[in-house]
């Protein structure tokens, strides 16, 4: 069943032959120096330009073998590094090509008239959230008679053929291919839209587990009670308080919030499926329930989640423990942000749909190292700042850019400081990003960004007259 879906994944491994290897190495490389450029501007040079088209049309370059190539990568970087948990979280997004120079060869979004594709990222981070590689990737569209389809009419679809498949499937090839590491624990993480019974009931590895936010309330089995009543009836585990930004009832305001935390172990209820279907059976699972004491009155949501896990807790710290977890998933909201606000994907103006499909993949994997660089500051403040490979920073570039600094901005920072650090060497980029610091508030993605951009020209105008 899982071939047809992932049609020639799996028998690629390389690209057809080292030249084209190279030129995969040095776009890439050219996208994430000048990222958020069009390819023009990328490359600058009209051979590097045209090599770059090239291998993206290239007859033999598919999107599924980019893809395995990269889950190659990821899985030897696994093999090598000591991570112990690795946090395998999907979500999907859309890409607007409406307008754009290949619209007319591209399929339906929600309406006929808006091209394009879906996009759904399987992506892998360590503990502390650090993009360690895109494992998988679909790009996907509606067919023009699917749309306007009756919800009925597409409850009855087989399963294969339904656009939920893909977290399935997606979780499925995560177990095939991690078989061999049993060393490292997997957790699969996705909001509402996992929430698939088929999902829940496809665990089958001791390294692989998952967090999977509740959509609705579900049934205990035999008691056939709802799932909330039933756990928020445990003892209470822990209260806390949280600040959280609220966005859509309080216009960005920040408010602390008092919850309540449960957790309990229970069988779900496996519902009714047209008898075609996959069976599906009860499934004991253990559920983290939290939510909002005395919400203010005109909070139209109170906090409530609820989380499925396979993993074992045995107290309130456990019970945290998943939270902190299912908080990470954001990242890959991050990444989406990152593909399309920063790299401006939804603008590649590529003439044909398999060369825009080689973009979008060769994009989304330098567009996690760019997730990186946002995070470095916060989680990794006391490293070296020669401990990322892929930045390629040294000493002398604190000292360059403190110095560049105080010469145009006045600024009083001390060039020879001692060891300067991962965040000290970013407190002075985030600076030339144009950032202003406020307390507790630490600069954004676009400011990094803008600062990144800006201090790549001043090293490579400083390595070409050798300062
Ligand atoms: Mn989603």
């Amino acid at each position: 069943m899982l071939k047809s879906y992932f049609s020639n994944i799996g028998s690629y491994c390389k690209l057809v032959d080292s030249r084209l290897e190279n030129r995969f190495g040095l776009i890439t490389e050219g996208i994430f120096k000048n990222f958020g450029e069009s390819i023009p501007s990328s490359f600058i040079k009209r051979s590097e330009v045209k090599a770059t088209y090239n291998f993206f049309k290239h007859k033999s370059i598919h999107y599924e073998m980019l893809i395995a190539t990269e889950r190659e990568r990821v899985l030897s970087c696994l093999s090598e590094s000591s991570c112990k948990v690795v946090l395998a979280i999907q979500d999907t997004t859309e890409l607007d090509y409406t307008g754009t120079r290949c619209d007319s060869k591209l399929g339906s979004l929600s309406y006929v008239h808006q091209k394009g594709y879906y996009l759904h990222n399987h992506v892998l981070f360590d503990e502390q959230g650090v993009g360690i590689g895109v494992f998988d990737q679909h790009l996907w569209h509606r067919e023009a008679s699917d749309l306007g389809q009756k919800r009925d009419k597409r409850k009855q679809e087989p399963f294969e053929n339904k656009e939920s498949y893909r977290w399935y499937a997606d979780f499925e090839t995560l177990q095939d291919t991690v078989e061999y590491l049993p060393q490292t624990k997997f957790i699969s993480i996705t909001d509402t839209e996992g929430d698939i019974h088929e999902l829940l009931q496809a665990r089958r590895l001791d390294n692989v587990h998952y967090i999977i936010r509740g959509r609705g309330d579900r049934k205990e089995h035999v008691t056939g009670l709802a799932i909330k009543s039933v756990v928020g009836e445990q003892p209470l585990a822990h209260t806390y308080q949280i600040d959280i930004l609220d966005c859509r009832t309080n216009k960005g305001q920040k408010r602390t919030v008092q919850l309540e935390l449960y957790y309990h172990r229970l069988i779900l209820n496996a519902s009714f499926r047209h008898k075609d279907h996959m069976p599906i059976h009860p499934i004991e699972v253990t559920v983290v329930y939290v939510k909002e004491i005395n919400p203010p009155k005109d909070i139209k949501e109170p906090i409530e989640w609820v989380l499925y896990t396979s993993l074992t807790i045995e107290n309130a710290q456990d019970a945290l423990q998943i939270i902190n977890y299912y908080k990470l998933r954001w990242r890959i909201e991050m990444f989406h942000f990152v593909l399309k606000q920063g790299a401006k994907i939804e603008q590649l103006q590529l003439k044909n749909p398999q060369a825009l499909q080689n973009a979008i993949v060769t994009y989304s994997i330098v567009a996690l190292q760019v997730l990186n660089l946002r995070y470095a500051t916060q989680e990794f403040p006391q490293h070296a700042l020669d401990s990322f490979d892929n930045l390629d920073i040294e000493h002398s570039d604190y000292q360059l850019l403190a110095n560049y600094l105080n010469n145009t901005f006045n600024t009083k920072h001390e060039p020879y400081k001692n060891n300067p650090t991962i965040k000290d060497f970013f407190e002075l980029i985030a600076q030339l990003g144009g950032y202003q610091s406020q307390k507790n508030k630490p600069p954004g993605l676009k400011t990094i960004w803008r600062g990144w951009r800006k201090w790549l020209i001043i090293k490579n105008t400083a390595t070409i007259l050798r300062i």
